[in-house]
């Protein structure tokens, strides 16, 4: 009996044995059919790198990018935008109380005073949740409808405030409730210099799509070159409307022109003779609105044409930008957005990534 029972433990071993054998080898043909089609993900993923100074919309085209294909943001996400944005109002405030007293501009009503130095006071290193932030929105309504802040408003080139603030302040009533919650229009607007490198892969029409977002200040540039590697295009990105504003980095450069000059050395680079680079004439809305007071011819003399003409000043600054291009043998695609606008985001980037796709094809079929 003893002799049999061994046999059959034998038999019962070797048996156990050659399973895991067996699964041993299915578990690594497991793992050579994940790595292929990790491979094959891998080179059908379509790289796109932002690119451009700080501030032309990268981070706010990124947005529009979950936004439109559908990726949502989660409760904490949510909590952070309303921090940023709450952080942008009180801050941008103080600029402007800043502004008004060293331009000299005199108080609408002197009884301001005491809410501006109260606003003034916020110590931007205090962490600025739903309670503080309350305390703040009564005063800062009243500081919005004093016509010296207006006034220091209206000569925000002479100093640095971000583009968002008039849109926060406008809508302060919402903003200031209790409940508040940020909508999709108030996280396009909210501000938050980008630090590093951030990857966001959205599939789309079951294609990945690997957005690449970069800070655009001169320090974070340096950390450009580490993204250049197996990039299928890069949109550029520069801000129409800045054509009379300076540098934050120098305030002295002007930003049209630093904007230019990145661009030229991202276009002439060698690394992108097979890359698409789309560019984005950016902030059409604000430009729209500015070429109606301001003459452009004031800060590009050899602006020639109506200033007052958007079409004019379109063409100009198109202009501009392709005539920093070495190699003109390819046409230079190019598109006048809106980043918080979702329609025009969402009709600009099917053509882009029709564009993309196309080209993509191309190359998958030739490797
Ligand atoms: N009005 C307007 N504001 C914009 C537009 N694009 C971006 N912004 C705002 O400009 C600021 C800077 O944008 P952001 O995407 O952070 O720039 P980045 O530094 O290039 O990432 C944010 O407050 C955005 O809401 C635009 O087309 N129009
Ligand atoms: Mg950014």
């Amino acid at each position: 009996m003893g002799g049999v029972s061994s046999k059959m433990a034998t038999t019962l071993m070797t048996c156990c044995l050659s399973d895991r054998d067996k699964s041993e080898r299915l578990t690594s043909r497991d793992i050579d059919r994940r790595l292929l089609k990790d491979r094959m993900t891998f080179r059908r993923t379509v790289r796109i790198l932002l690119l451009g100074a700080g501030e032309s919309g990268k981070s706010t085209f990124l947005k529009q990018m979950r936004i439109i294909h559908g990726v949502d943001f989660a409760n904490e996400d949510l909590q952070e935008f309303k921090t940023v944005i709450y952080n942008n109002i009180v801050k941008g405030m103080r600029v402007l109380i800043d502004a008004r007293d060293k331009l000299g501009i005199p108080w609408g009503d002197e009884a301001n005073i005491k809410d501006a130095n109260f606003v003034f006071s916020f110590d931007g290193n205090n962490k600025l949740d739903d309670h503080t932030f309350l305390q703040y929105v009564e005063p800062m309504k009243c500081l919005w409808k004093d016509s010296g802040i207006r006034a220091a408003f209206d000569r925000r080139r002479e100093f640095q405030l971000g583009d968002s603030l008039q849109f926060f302040c406008e809508n302060m009533d919402r903003i200031g409730q209790q409940s508040y919650i940020p909508t999709k229009e108030d996280i396009l607007h909210a501000r938050k210099a980008t630090k590093g490198i951030t990857e966001k892969t959205i599939y789309i029409r079951g294609v990945p799509f690997m957005f690449i977002d970069v800070g655009g200040q001169r320090s974070q540039r340096q950390k450009w070159f580490q993204c250049f590697e197996g990039i299928t295009s890069i949109l550029f990105l520069a801000s129409s409307s800045e054509f009379d504003q300076v540098l934050m980095e120098d305030r002295k450069t002007n930003r049209m022109l630093e904007s230019c000059f990145i661009f030229e050395t991202i276009i002439n680079n060698k690394s992108f003779v097979n890359v698409s680079i789309i560019l984005f004439l950016n902030k059409m809305d604000l430009l729209t609105e500015k070429v109606k007071k301001v003459n452009i011819r004031d800060y590009f003399e050899e602006f020639q044409g109506d200033p007052h003409n958007l079409e004019d000043v379109k063409i100009f600054m198109l202009k501009m930008f392709d005539s920093r291009r070495r190699d003109k043998s390819k046409p230079l695609f190019h598109h006048f957005t809106t980043a918080i606008d979702t329609d025009n985001i969402e009709r600009v980037f099917k053509d882009v990534r029709d564009t993309i796709l196309h080209d993509n094809l191309k190359s998958l079929m030739l490797q």
